[in-house]
């Protein structure tokens, strides 16, 4: 709390003494089909070296983009929400507990209203989550030179 009141001194008399930024966003893009038009976007986050939020975007019909964000707490991906239409409103949120491997499932309305998904919704993406960790370690390793 001390901390933000400084930061908040500094930034609202303007004197430029606001805390430094201590995080840092990586940009990247990816051409997945090769026809020389970038279809994915992805940014990584990191305090330090540890990555906190991972943003990857794809372009979708009618030159919209869906968005998926992770949020990480000490390297755990511990959120997930996603636009997948590309309306600019995340309708769809999981949260993972990793210290026992499991997730909820919960969709988003215009109003904030949260839903939880029914079972068989939540097996669905439980598969679809291993295809996007598959992504993200081509990703990693790609950027690492091991691909
Ligand atoms: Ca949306």
């Amino acid at each position: 709390m001390r901390i933000l009141l400084v930061c908040l001194t500094g930034f609202l008399i303007g004197n430029g003494s606001g805390c430094a930024k201590d995080w840092t966003v990586e940009y990247f893009t990816r051409d997945t089909d090769k026809d020389g038009i970038v279809d994915v976007q992805i940014e990584v986050t990191r305090r330090g070296s540890e990555k906190i939020m991972s943003t990857l975007r794809r372009k979708i019909p009618a030159n919209r983009w869906s968005t998926f964000r992770f949020i990480y707490v000490a390297g755990d991906l511990v959120q997930l929400e996603s636009d997948e239409d590309g309306d600019g409103m995340f309708e769809s949120v999981v949260f993972y507990n990793p210290g026992k491997n499991e997730i909820e499932m919960f969709t988003r309305d215009q109003t904030g209203k949260m839903t939880p998904e029914d079972t068989e919704a939540l097996r669905k993406f439980k598969i679809q989550r291993s295809e996007m960790n598959a992504f993200w370690k081509d990703f990693y390793d790609s950027k690492r030179g091991k691909k």
